[in-house]
């Protein structure tokens, strides 16, 4: 069926019933290889690292929700922003966002510095502090948005139509993490490539840990696609069926995701011992205009300072949460609260986190989609700990 509406798509894009049984869900393909009749005659599936019927259903599934032609699935998000960078050879610069996933500058700075990339660092925030970082060399801006954990939010739709205006030879990819598709389309907004970790709320129930590349253009599709099979990071089939059941359910969730987070945030703001709320939907937040223009709606990650920001009263916070688990990750079900500095972005230098306002008493919130009254009550007992 052609033009279907996004909730729609998350239970039927690109889904056919299976043709011997007409099982509705695909089967777990727990094989590693295929039958030939013949040395290379076989049923399109010859070897389970360059393809199985359960990968290739979920990334006909990842596909349509991207509103892209082709998606890959990888074994984690870390891995699919390694085949990223793998489109790229040394000497060649890559222009990022000041304020990532501190496992991505982890492997920006400490793995693909070393063979001979170069990385500059922007606010995003402003077009020009992008297009005055491009060099003859530069083949790649990485955007972020919103940006974990400060939520920064930069104009995709902007950035790459200034980008392709100026040199169409320049890739622009997308981390769509945070926002996931229900929220902002980055390649209908002209982007080339978007990248998941699909460990959040694509599978959405913290069971998984899965990556994912979406785009729509043949060539690119060909490169990633080399880059899937010969490096050799893909999703198994078990991870490709629970992620595929989970995508079923992605904007039901993510309609309550956002309900609870809009509610979450202004809780916070209002609240008498909190400083400063960093969350898309606040009229307040540098990018309101830019998030509104952009996203749907504005998610389910709230992050936040204490007034006090002593180590003692941020730490009283994050070991008395009930309801939110602490806990690295986020975008399940299940609400949970982090510390950036010693767990998400733990291997970012202090002095760079420091320059951009990633200090000690910043509180991450991946806020669940349970009843709200008690993800308030939780917290309210949590800021009088
Ligand atoms: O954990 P993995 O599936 O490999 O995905 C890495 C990744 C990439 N991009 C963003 C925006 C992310 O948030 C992550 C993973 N983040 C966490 C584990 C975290 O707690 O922030």
């Amino acid at each position: 069926m052609q033009n279907m509406k996004f909730n729609t798509k998350t239970i039927h894009g690109g889904q056919m019933h299976e043709e011997t049984t007409g099982s509705v869900m695909p089967p777990v393909f727990l094989t590693s290889t295929f039958a030939q009749s013949s040395p290379g005659e076989h049923k399109g599936y010859a070897y389970a690292r360059g393809t199985n019927p359960t990968r290739t259903a979920l990334e006909a599934s990842f596909a349509a929700l991207e509103n892209g032609t082709h998606a890959f699935a990888f074994a984690s998000g870390m891995a699919a922003i390694d085949a990223v960078l793998r489109l790229l050879k040394p000497g060649d610069e890559v222009i990022a966002g000041d304020d990532l996933y501190g496992g991505t500058y982890r492997m920006f700075t400490q793995l693909f510095q070393k063979y001979g990339l170069e990385f500059t660092y922007v606010d995003m925030n402003s077009i020009e502090n992008v297009t005055n970082a491009i060099t003859a060399n530069t083949k790649l801006i990485w955007i972020e948005t919103p940006t974990n954990p400060l939520m920064k939010i930069a104009d995709i739709e902007a950035i790459s139509a200034k980008i392709k205006d100026e040199n169409s030879e320049i890739l622009v990819a997308v981390d769509n993490t945070f926002a996931t598709p229900y929220l902002q389309k980055p390649l209908d907004l002209g982007a080339d490539i978007v990248m998941h970790s699909a460990t959040k709320y694509l599978g959405g129930h913290s069971d998984l840990v899965m990556g994912a590349l979406m785009v729509n253009n043949e060539k690119l599709a060909k490169d990633i696609h080399f880059i899937q099979f010969a490096a050799g990071a893909i999703a198994g089939p078990m991870d490709s069926f629970l992620a595929l059941r989970g995508v079923k359910t992605l904007h039901v969730r993510m309609q309550r995701h956002c309900e609870n987070g809009l509610k979450v945030a202004k809780f916070l703001d209002a609240h008498s011992k909190v400083d400063k709320v960093y969350y898309p939907g606040l009229e307040t937040h540098e990018s309101y205009a830019i998030a509104k223009k952009q996203m749907n709606d504005f998610g389910g990650m709230v992050s936040f300072k204490l007034k006090d920001e002593s180590k003692k009263e941020t730490f009283a916070f994050l070991e008395s949460t009930k309801l939110f688990t602490l806990a690295e990750s986020l975008g399940g079900v299940e609400s949970l609260v982090n510390h950036p500095v010693t767990m998400s972005h733990g291997s970012i230098p202090e002095k760079e986190r420091l320059k951009i306002g990633i200090t000690d008493s910043l509180i991450r919130l991946s806020v669940g989609i349970e009843d709200i009254e008690d993800l308030l009550n939780d917290l309210e007992q949590a800021l009088n700990a």
